[in-house]
């Protein structure tokens, strides 16, 4: 058992899951509290009622001291929470940059010792769908949102390299019940694997700052995680099963669309920008 601030290998005392009201927070809600005594959970959004062993604690990221409070008593932090689509500057900025300096300054008060960070594929989503890139390689965003979680890379390095906080940053790809067209063949994450990436980030003993894409086994891959072996990070699941329907349901591409030559998909024209 952990004592308040330090992190254990397998076992959390508290765990703190941030935006469990979104897709992928429904998910790993009902995952991570096998991991935990307590699953603390934020969100602005409704999050029902708690069920046994979950502390339920709507919080604004934005909200500096409600952030404050939000971290007291935690040993580590799963952070889905903040915008999670191409959209207008304002809100990005108050969820993906205030929001994440507001958890970083709440983590390094309390002493949290280890946060699990949704990054995302947008972060390199200007790669072309022929290349094959690593995490060694400079970020290419595809947009204000990809910037603002390149920001939430840089920052959490700088609060590893400052403070000593450790971070896996996840470079999600496209994490749903199934893969919906041929760019998700490669970007595919099952749910399964999504609960295996955050639990080996959680619990790898040594993770200092970690950059790891986000993907399942799949046949078709951009990304290759070979740096990001440490974290030990398997996936068992694979887009390959859904290819017939897949190319079934999509059997012609443009190739003169930026969507189709480009890793980042429709992001990559998706904006505020006219
Ligand atoms: C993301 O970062 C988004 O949060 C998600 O909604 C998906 O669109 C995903 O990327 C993707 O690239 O498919």
């Amino acid at each position: 058992m952990s004592t308040p601030g330090s992190l254990t290998t397998l076992h959390f005392r508290r765990l703190l899951l941030t935006g469990a009201a979104g897709g992928l927070g429904r998910e790993l809600r009902g995952r991570l509290n096998a991991y935990c005594d307590t699953l603390r959970l934020s969100d602005i959004a409704e999050l029902g009622d708690a069920a046994p062993g979950e502390e339920l604690r709507p919080a604004r990221l934005e909200d500096a001291a409600a952030m404050r409070a939000l971290l007291e008593g935690v040993d580590a932090v799963v952070h889905l929470g903040g915008y999670s689509v191409e959209g207008p500057w304002e809100p990005i900025l108050q969820a993906n940059i205030i929001g994440l300096y507001n958890l970083y300054e709440a983590a390094r008060v309390h002493g949290v010792k280890r946060v699990i960070f949704a990054s995302s594929n947008h972060v390199t989503g200007f790669y072309r769908q022929d290349e094959v890139i690593d995490n060694r390689m400079p970020v290419r965003p595809d947009g204000l949102y990809g910037v603002s979680k390149a920001f939430g890379e840089n920052l959490s390095r700088m609060y590893f390299d400052r403070h000593g906080i450790e971070t896996v940053c996840l470079r999600i790809g496209s994490s749903y019940l199934e893969p919906k067209d041929r760019r998700m063949l490669a970007t595919w994450l099952s749910y399964d694997d999504l609960e295996r990436l955050v639990v080996a980030g959680l619990t790898a003993p040594v993770v200092g700052h970690t950059l790891v894409f986000g993907i399942s086994d799949n046949a078709t891959r951009w990304y290759d995680n070979r740096f990001a072996a440490h974290v030990g990070y398997r996936p068992r699941d694979s887009s390959d099963p859904f290819r017939p329907a897949v190319d079934a349901r999509q059997p012609e591409l443009d190739r003169s669309d930026p969507a189709v030559v480009y890793q980042g998909g429709v992001f990559v024209r998706t904006g505020p920008f006219d």
